[in-house]
């Protein structure tokens, strides 16, 4: 995609740190397009038909990165889609403005995301301690229905985050991108952070 036309901001940060949360509120009051890279995957192993079905629940009940070719392709896709509409969501001042969630989160698909698709303007990531992390997801597994929001899932998506994730973070850090935000706090408060946070970039 052509940087002229496109405006990417990374949302980073581990299992349960609120990224969903926040880019839906961001959503709202910038207009961007928000990107999950799980709600993607998801849609994509439930769509009837798709052959990456089976293989996207494996990885994701045991908390690892499906291979990056599968992931790619759905954000780029679904990027396409969104500028192709030339209107609505995430469209400003002719450009596609885009919140993308839960990507990248290792190494490999971010140097290829970085070559082949665009360069990110900023890397919001959310931190916060296992301790609140395991606490929300928890609570948030009594309802979601989400298959890896089990105590045994949720352990090895903190292994993922420790070892494939947190090398992205500071890949980004060394580039001077990242903005860090204590996600323990309420929603509205790491909320009021976010909006100074974006203020500040695209002032
Ligand atoms: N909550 C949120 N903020 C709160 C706050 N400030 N105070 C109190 N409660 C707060 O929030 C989680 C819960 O906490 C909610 O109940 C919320 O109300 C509450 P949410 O906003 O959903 O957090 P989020 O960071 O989005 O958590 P999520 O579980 O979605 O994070 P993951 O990173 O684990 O999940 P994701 O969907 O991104 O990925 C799932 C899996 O897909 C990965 O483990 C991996 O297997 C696979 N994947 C890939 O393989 N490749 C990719 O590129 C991306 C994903
Ligand atoms: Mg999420």
């Amino acid at each position: 995609f052509d940087d002229k036309k496109v405006t990417v901001i990374f949302v980073l940060g581990g299992p349960g740190a609120g990224k969903g949360t926040q880019c839906a509120r961001l959503v709202h009051d910038f207009n961007f397009c928000h990107l999950s890279a799980g709600d993607l995957l998801r849609a994509e192993q439930n769509r009837e038909g798709s052959q990456y079905g089976e293989l996207i629940r494996t990885y994701i009940r045991e908390g690892t990165i499906v291979p990056m070719e599968i992931t790619i392709k759905l954000l780029e896709n679904a990027m396409r889609d969104a500028l192709n509409k030339k209107s609505g969501d995430g469209w400003t001042d002719g450009r596609g403005r885009f919140l993308i969630d839960g990507f990248p989160r290792k190494m490999d698909q971010a140097v290829k995301f970085d070559e082949s698709v665009c360069l990110s303007s900023l890397v919001i990531f959310y931190a916060t301690t296992e301790e609140v992390l395991l606490g929300r997801l928890t609570e948030r597994g009594k309802t979601s229905g989400r298959e890896d929001d089990n105590a045994e899932s949720i352990k090895k998506r903190f292994r993922t985050y420790q070892n494939d994730t947190m090398p992205v973070i500071n890949y980004y850090s060394a580039q001077g991108k990242v903005a860090e935000i204590d996600s323990s706090p309420s929603i509205d408060e790491v909320y009021k952070k976010s909006t100074e946070v974006i203020n500040d970039v695209f002032a």
